[in-house]
């Protein structure tokens, strides 16, 4: 079937965010409330085994701070922090200090010039992809995603494919109409839960992952002056991800 939508993870997919951004606001927000907890980048790696900014910080007393006195009210309390994290993040992004990856600007707008819809497949709470849209593609960013699928609107968070289901089903799409650009084995396992081809591009948090089951593996997206390294997978002659690659990809067995 032709490749009609290009489904985009966000973190670590179209920015880095989690070192510089997720994690600072995290330890922010329990700054705020006046909590000891620090998230150091090394336990922040461990803690991205679980996706999702509640459940991580559930996973987070539960596995590493046994000790902390949790109130009766726990989920309130997780859920207040929560917010605050929010507050937080989406006021680093308005500070433009976490850009796009490369590539990735340059290859959503081919798409949109070749025809290809474009979604959004995230964990992620939705004011943080508008905030990273605006922040890097402008006013209008959240407009050039058909489907922003994002945060709690299905239950179960990814490695479930529910997100990409959904998004596909709110496009009207079959999964071999469309790829999924992914970071993360969380994300790889959502995607290929839900019969997509994936295209993996990996980050300082991620290299490590279980990506047997993707496409192609890449370092990077990479741009024409600054090329990508394959870490799996055959990109032919090219030496930066672009449409062409992408339905090329889309099209092998
Ligand atoms: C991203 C995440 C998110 C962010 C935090 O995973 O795990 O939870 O770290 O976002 P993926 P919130 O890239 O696979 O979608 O705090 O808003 O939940
Ligand atoms: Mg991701």
């Amino acid at each position: 079937m032709a490749l009609q939508a290009l489904l985009f993870d966000v973190d670590g997919t179209l920015a880095d965010t989690e070192r510089d951004g997720h994690r600072v606001a995290f330890n922010q927000a329990f700054a705020e409330a006046g909590l000891d907890w620090d998230w150091s980048v090394e336990l922040y790696g461990k803690l991205l085994t679980v996706t999702g900014g509640k459940e991580r910080i559930r996973y987070y007393l539960e596995h590493y701070n046994t000790e902390f006195k949790r109130p009766e009210a726990l989920d309130e309390f997780i859920i207040g922090l929560h917010q605050s994290k929010t507050r937080h993040y989406t006021d680093l992004l308005n500070t433009g200090a976490i850009p796009l990856r490369p590539g990735v600007l340059r290859i959503l707008t081919e798409a949109r010039s070749a025809g290809l819809r474009l979604a959004i497949a995230t964990t992620t709470t939705p004011a943080n992809v508008s905030g990273l849209l605006k922040n890097t593609l402008g006013e209008d960013g959240e407009s050039w995603f058909e489907v922003i699928a994002a945060g709690d609107i299905v239950p179960a968070k990814k490695p479930a494919p529910d997100i990409y289901t959904y998004t596909m089903q709110a496009m009207s799409l079959r999964a071999d109409e469309c790829i999924a650009l992914e970071d993360s084995e969380n994300g790889i396992r959502s995607s290929i839960g839900a019969d997509l081809k994936t295209i993996i591009t990996i980050n300082d948090y991620t290299r490590g992952h279980d990506f047997s089951d993707a496409a192609i593996v890449l370092d990077s997206f990479g741009e024409p002056d600054q090329p990508f390294t394959v870490i799996a997978g055959d990109a032919g002659d090219k030496t930066c991800m672009d449409i062409e690659l992408i339905k090329t990809v889309h099209e092998r067995n």
